[in-house]
């Protein structure tokens, strides 16, 4: 059997999405700027895609959606659009609020702010992998000009209290983002409920195709151009638009968006099924248990066997699971989370992050359950004292 659970690392095209890209490679493949027929017949669809993102995310007309090449690119732009346009003229207002378990494309962004002078608070996760609305508040101060805190992380699940966060935010005349990467499809993202400034997503996290994501920006909140060039998006983001993988984008968030009560029942009472058989074998701990988490993820850490140990065992049962976030898979470093929730420093190395989607199945689950748990026992049988590494090998 193969199983995926590593949707918190990519997913599967939605089969609907994929269909319905499929023209805008072959007959229906003219630039959308150009003003023969080639080029004006794609603009219809082009506009339904983008109505799509509009309607599911409930975002008011006269806001932004900038097309991006992926979320990185969403979270750099924001971050140094931030430092452009507010920060180097009015160096007064020059600091940051961010949590210390971040996407690198926060994380390392705002490490280069600061190496040109921003101040970043990285604030820290209680022993649940969460950070409330109190720490951030506490970590504000007159000179702060954003916060950025992500709306679900992507290592443990655990949801952020965005909703507190952003009002805090509107109420102190400070700008507010949010990373949604994790959070679309899984939660509810309202963008005229809640007062956001700035979100950034990724297509390929619900089912789309990869190498496309978007910014919204709110009314009054415009940055400098995201690229420089000629008049696409509004000279917003130049660069020939993507048609087909914005297609693909706009149909699979609707369908993700579609699918929130599967999501909420069915994804959750496969992942919790998963949680619970895993969680008796013997020395492991769930991180996040008691936050609030997306339904689809489970980080568990097992006591002397080695992240990686576990990973070549169950791909060798043909399950796809990591020790993480996947842009950090090919470092043995310690699990970032684990080290931030300050958890006993040899659990860092013990992590395994399961992550499941709308296409999972029960008997995918079932075979899960039986493979880890016997990957579980032979690691650790191997290893009579617990101190096994995988270095041993
Ligand atoms: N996280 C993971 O395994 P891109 O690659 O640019 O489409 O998405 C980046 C990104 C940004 N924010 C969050 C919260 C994310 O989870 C990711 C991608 C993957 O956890 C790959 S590193």
């Amino acid at each position: 059997m193969r199983v995926y659970l590593d949707n918190n690392a990519t997913t599967k095209i939605d089969p609907l999405a994929k269909v319905k890209m499929q023209p805008f490679f072959e007959e229906l493949y003219g630039n959308p700027n150009s003003l023969h027929k080639f080029g004006m017949e794609v603009r219809p669809y082009l506009n339904e895609a983008m109505g799509a993102m509009y309607d599911a995310l409930n975002i008011p007309d006269e806001d932004d959606l900038l097309i991006t090449s992926c979320a990185t690119e969403s979270n750099n732009a924001v971050l140094k659009g931030i430092f452009f346009k507010h920060i180097l003229p009015n160096p007064a207002k020059n600091h940051i609020v961010t949590t210390a378990v971040e996407h690198p494309s926060i994380g390392e962004t705002l490490h280069f702010l600061a190496e040109n002078g921003v101040e970043v608070s990285f604030v820290d996760v209680d022993e649940r992998g969460y950070v409330s609305a109190e720490a951030i508040q506490a970590a504000i101060t007159e000179r702060t000009v954003l916060v950025s805190m992500m709306w679900a992380n992507n290592e443990t699940g655990v949801i952020f209290p965005i909703e507190e966060v952003a009002l805090t935010c509107k109420e102190k005349g400070i700008l507010f983002h949010t990373d949604a990467v994790q959070a679309i499809g899984k939660v509810k993202v309202d963008l005229s409920a809640t007062p956001i400034d700035y979100l950034t997503f990724s297509a390929h996290k619900f089912h789309g195709p990869k190498g496309i994501g978007a910014l919204y920006v709110k009314k009054g909140r415009e940055l400098p151009n995201l690229l420089h060039g000629g008049e696409q998006m509004g000279g917003k983001r130049a660069g020939t638009l993507n048609v087909a993988y914005i297609i693909g984008m706009g149909l699979a968030l609707k369908q993700s968006v579609g699918h929130l009560e599967q999501m909420n029942a069915e994804v959750r009472r496969l992942r919790d099924k998963l949680e619970a058989a895993l969680a008796k074998i013997p020395d492991t701990i769930v991180v996040g248990r008691g936050a609030p988490r997306t339904p689809n993820t489970l980080l568990i850490s097992l006591r002397g066997i080695e992240g990686e140990a576990m990973l070549w065992d169950l791909n060798k049962a043909g399950i796809a699971a990591s020790t993480g976030s996947a842009c950090a898979s090919e470092s043995l470093e310690a699990n970032p989370i684990m080290s931030a929730i300050g958890e006993d420093p040899e659990l860092a190395h013990t992590a395994i992050r399961l992550s499941l989607s709308r296409f999972t199945t029960e008997a995918e689950i079932d075979y899960t359950i039986t493979a880890f748990t016997k990957a579980a026992e032979r690691l650790r049988s191997i290893s009579s004292t617990y101190g096994y590494k995988a270095e041993a090998l």
